[in-house]
């Protein structure tokens, strides 16, 4: 069982990254791989939709209701606080979280200002866009820069025009080293 070994904490994934970039097929897949390796592990996705500031934010991606910029921005954020205890808890008990965007969206989406238009072409290709308010691609290109701007030496950046198979062998291999650092003890910090 390497999930749930005495002292060690389960590891916080973070997905990131633009609109249909791949980021949700790959969380998937990278469950099931983790859990074939016998880890405890659960896909979490964010905004969660399912609660009562969920539908608000769901109802403003999908262009139903207006809210002002500022917020829906605290909208965004009272969607993860609402889950942060649990999320904790899951942590310390030794189960690995992969979550699908957290408050790095909340930065790169609210503020953002940018460049890197052919990697947004190519996430245009995939279909699909322009379905929801911020899925467009002279926006999606702002939020590219804005998520460069944030990136530090916890961030792994994985090119998501690569195929399928080769993304998913990075996150794999990167998310096996979080999560045996985490084994050896880091502590959740405050
Ligand atoms: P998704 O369900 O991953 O497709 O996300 C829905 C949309 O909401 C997507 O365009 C990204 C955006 N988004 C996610 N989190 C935040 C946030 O905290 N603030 C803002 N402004 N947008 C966000
Ligand atoms: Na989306
Ligand atoms: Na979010």
């Amino acid at each position: 069982e390497n999930g749930n070994r005495d002292n060690s904490r389960g590891a916080l994934i973070v997905l990131e990254g633009l609109d249909r970039s791949g980021k949700t097929s790959q969380s998937t897949r990278l469950l099931s791989y983790l859990e074939q390796q016998g880890f405890s592990v659960e896909s979490w996705r964010f905004p969660d939709r399912s609660t009562c500031v969920g539908e608000m934010i769901s109802s403003y991606l999908a262009n139903k209701s207006q809210l002002d910029d500022r917020t829906i921005h605290l909208l965004f954020s009272a969607n993860r606080w609402e889950k942060r205890s649990l999320m904790e808890m899951k942590l310390r008990s030794g189960t690995t979280l992969l979550v699908d965007r957290y408050s790095y969206s909340g930065v790169a989406f609210s503020s953002a200002k940018g460049l890197d238009v052919e990697w947004c072409k190519k996430a245009a290709e995939r279909g699909g866009y322009g379905g929801e308010r911020y899925e467009q691609l002279e926006f999606q290109r702002k939020v590219a820069q804005h998520y460069k701007m944030l990136c530090d030496a916890t961030w792994k950046i994985i090119d998501a025009s690569l195929p399928m198979e080769d993304v998913e062998k990075q996150l794999r291999e990167f998310v096996m080293d979080c999560i045996a650092t985490c084994q050896i003890g880091k502590p959740l910090s405050q």
